[in-house]
Formats: C-alpha cells, sequence, structure tokens
C-alpha cells in the first residue's frame, strides 16, 4: 500500500481529503465517520476550500439564515452563519449525521440541532419559513439590482414597495444613474456569467490595454480566478510598470471601450490611496484605488460557444458586470491576495493577521504591529510567508 501521498499531506498539514474518504471506503465501505485526520481550523486561510461543496444541501440552508440576519442587521449572528457554512464547505466529505459536525469549529449546538433537523427532513422549518417570507423576497429581489443596497431596499420596502414595477411606478423615487443601468440590463446581469464570457472579455480588455499601454498587465481576479465555472461578474486588475501611470491607464481604457460602442455604464472612482495614511484605524474592505465598475456589450461571435442567453433572446450579444481596479503595481500582491476573495477567506486573513500575529491586511498592505513598520511583498506568497501561513492556491480559496 502507498501511502506517501498521506505522509506528504500531514507535511503539508492539507486536510486528507478526498484519498481518504477512498482508502476508508475501499477497506471498510461501512464506515460511518469522516477522515477527520487533520483537525478543521476556525480560519478560513488555513482550510483548502475547492469549488466541489460535498455539503451543498446544509451550506445553501445556513447561508439564507445568515443573510436573513443581515437584513435585520444581526451582525454577529450572520457573521457566525456564514463562518459555519465556510467551515462546511471546506469538508472533503459529505456530512451524514450531526454527530460528525460535533468537533467542527464554528458550529456550536443550535447549528448541530439544524444539521440534524436538515438530515433528517431534507430541509429546515425555519429556512422555509424565512423563504416565503414577504419581507425576505423583497429585500431579496431589490438588493439583487445593481446600485440598490440593503438601505434603499429597506427604504423602498417600508414604503410598501413590494415588485420592480412598484418601484417604476412611485413618483417620488428618483434612481441613480447606476440604479437606472441595474434595471435596464437586469436581465442579463442577473443571468450569470459563464468562464467563455468572462475569458472572451478579458480579450477585448486586453487588447484595450494594450493599444494604450504596450507593457499595461491585465490580470483575471475574483471568482473566476478560483476556479469557479461561473460568476455574477468578472473582476480584473490592471497596472503597468510606469510610476503613477495606472489610474490614466483605467481612464484611457474606458475611453477605448466608449469609442467601439461597447460601454453600457461606466461608474468611474478616482484614486485616494495615499501609503503616508496608512495603517487606518479601520483596515477598511473597499480598497483606495483606482476602479470603475462597468456594465459592457458582448458579441456572441467573440465568445466560445457562444453566449449564455435566455430562453426566446434573439440578441445577438448580452451586457455584463465588469470590474477593474489599477493599483500601483508595489501594491498589486495585496490587491491580487484581496479581490482574488472568497469574501469570508479575506475576512479570515485580515482576523487571523490580526488576532494570531498583531499585523493588519488589507488590499494595500501588510503591517507589522510588533515590528511597527510595512511588510514588503511582490507575490501573493510573500504575503502568506509574511503571516506565517502555508501558500493556499487561489482554486483552494472558495471558502
Ligand atoms: N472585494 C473586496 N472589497 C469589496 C468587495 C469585494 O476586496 N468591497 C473582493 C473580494 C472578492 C473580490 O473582491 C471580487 O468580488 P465579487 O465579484 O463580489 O466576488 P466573486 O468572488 O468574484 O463572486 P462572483 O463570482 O459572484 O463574481
Ligand atoms: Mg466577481
Amino acid at each position: 500500500l502507498d501511502i506517501s501521498w498521506f505522509t506528504d499531506s500531514m507535511k503539508e498539514r492539507r486536510p486528507v481529503a478526498v484519498e481518504t474518504k477512498h482508502l476508508i471506503q475501499d477497506v471498510l465501505p461501512e464506515v460511518s465517520t469522516p477522515p477527520s485526520v487533520v483537525a478543521v481550523s476556525q480560519y478560513a486561510c488555513q482550510r483548502r476550500t475547492t469549488t466541489e461543496n460535498h455539503n451543498k444541501t446544509l451550506t445553501d440552508a445556513f447561508e439564507v439564515l445568515a443573510e436573513n440576519y443581515e437584513f435585520n442587521e444581526m451582525e454577529g449572528q450572520c457573521l457566525a452563519f456564514r463562518r459555519a457554512a465556510s467551515v462546511l464547505k471546506s469538508l472533503s466529505w459529505q456530512v451524514r449525521s450531526s454527530h460528525q459536525v460535533h468537533d467542527l469549529p464554528c458550529l456550536g449546538e443550535t447549528m448541530e440541532e439544524l444539521v440534524e433537523e436538515i438530515l433528517q427532513y431534507g430541509r429546515s422549518f425555519e429556512v422555509a419559513k424565512i423563504l416565503s417570507d414577504e419581507r425576505f423576497q423583497t429585500l431579496k429581489g431589490f438588493t439583487s439590482v445593481f446600485g440598490v443596497g440593503l438601505k434603499t431596499a429597506e427604504k423602498w420596502y417600508r414604503r410598501g414597495l413590494r415588485t420592480f414595477p412598484d418601484v417604476m411606478a412611485e413618483p417620488s423615487i428618483r434612481l441613480n444613474r447606476m440604479q437606472q443601468s441595474g434595471f435596464l440590463h437586469y436581465g442579463d446581469i442577473s443571468r450569470h456569467v459563464s468562464k467563455a464570457e468572462a475569458l472572451a472579455l478579458g480579450n477585448i480588455i486586453d487588447e484595450a490595454v494594450h493599444a494604450i499601454a504596450p507593457n499595461g498587465i491585465l490580470t483575471l481576479t475574483g471568482g473566476f480566478r478560483r476556479g469557479k465555472e461561473f460568476g455574477h461578474d468578472v473582476d480584473f486588475i490592471v497596472t503597468t510598470p510606469e510610476r503613477g501611470q495606472e489610474e490614466g491607464l483605467l481612464t484611457n481604457i474606458i475611453k477605448h471601450l466608449k469609442h467601439q460602442g461597447i460601454l453600457l455604464f461606466c461608474d468611474f472612482q478616482p484614486s485616494s490611496f495615499d501609503l503616508s495614511k496608512l495603517p487606518s484605524h479601520r483596515f477598511e474592505a473597499m480598497d483606495h484605488f483606482a476602479k470603475c465598475f462597468l456594465i459592457l456589450k458582448l458579441e456572441g461571435h467573440q465568445v466560445e460557444g457562444g453566449l449564455c442567453r435566455a430562453e426566446g433572446d434573439s440578441r445577438d450579444w448580452r451586457a455584463v458586470r465588469v470590474d477593474l481596479v489599477s493599483p500601483p503595481l508595489d501594491r498589486f500582491a495585496f490587491t491580487l491576495l484581496g479581490w482574488t476573495g472568497s469574501r469570508q477567506f479575506e475576512r479570515d486573513l485580515r482576523r487571523f493577521a490580526r488576532l494570531e500575529r498583531r499585523m493588519l491586511l488589507d488590499n494595500h498592505a501588510l503591517f507589522d504591529k510588533t515590528k511597527n513598520e510595512f511588510l514588503a511583498a511582490t507575490s501573493e506568497k510573500d504575503i502568506f510567508a509574511h503571516l506565517g501561513l502555508e501558500y493556499i492556491e487561489p482554486w483552494q480559496r472558495n471558502a
């Protein structure tokens, strides 16, 4: 019996995923305990989470509860359920009994009972109640519109509005430009973007970048960099080795796309990045680099295998959401790590840095509070090394 894979993974402290399951199942087909050979960390940045989720029924339920807590501004509870869902996503095995989650981090007694209920009845009473709740459904619908956040959705709900036509017919509502485009292109941008479509957009933007700056650098990030097959948008980082030119690069890319007639919407946010002001007390979620939130027109002939189209749609184009962020080159590694996500992975990277290492991490920099200095990095690997973490590949960051 060759067990080198086992010792190798122990050396890497990698959860002994699929292989262990197969090994145990091959030898003892009736075995009911999961291969919890390696303890699961409470931090997502110490777990390897691929896109393969063996516990989707459970994690979907946990995420509905988390979202409902978010809608009710119960942040602590929301985060607790997001964390628990993330732990379950990292498992290389399917939970078949609630006892199996007993020793997992971030899953308390209530959550164990919830797992028990779902495993026994195939659903949770509380989740079903939330899904049929009018307020939940309405807020979910409104916040699914590009440019509509929870505050706005809540305001519309309190005014008695329940549907998109209600919003359109309400004379006192003045939609901003982003929301107008959000409603205008709702059908297209609420439909997922495929990997082929993301690659096609990559080609279009790459051509724009190189028409402007021959040594410009375009990098795919976000969910597609993590190996997802589908996303709600496509995220890219654009930068240039020329110091201070990155913001100009972005505005010129926008001009280029406009000239091509494919720019359906653009919200450009200039850079407010100032390294001398770091580290700020609140290492905020959104970074200060120049960025733009776009809606682009993608044509069928540009996409290998064609567009993701709604049934009965005869157009040969669709609208797609694209985000571009443009950091200075010496901030690239931090931006790449931050924008690759997942959000849960990022949250835990920062929490780990703060609580376990007395360091502050965000999309701009890593600051060591003990040494009172910034730690330089030219790659994601450098940042993991500074944090004393094993390197986690992008496709293992789907926490
Ligand atoms: N991000 C960030 N700060 C924010 C929002 C996002 O640093 N305020 C990071 C985390 C994930 C990444 O940017 C991309 O964000 P999304 O596109 O929302 O997430 P995604 O993982 O790409 O998901 P999807 O596949 O649905 O686009
Ligand atoms: Mg994305």
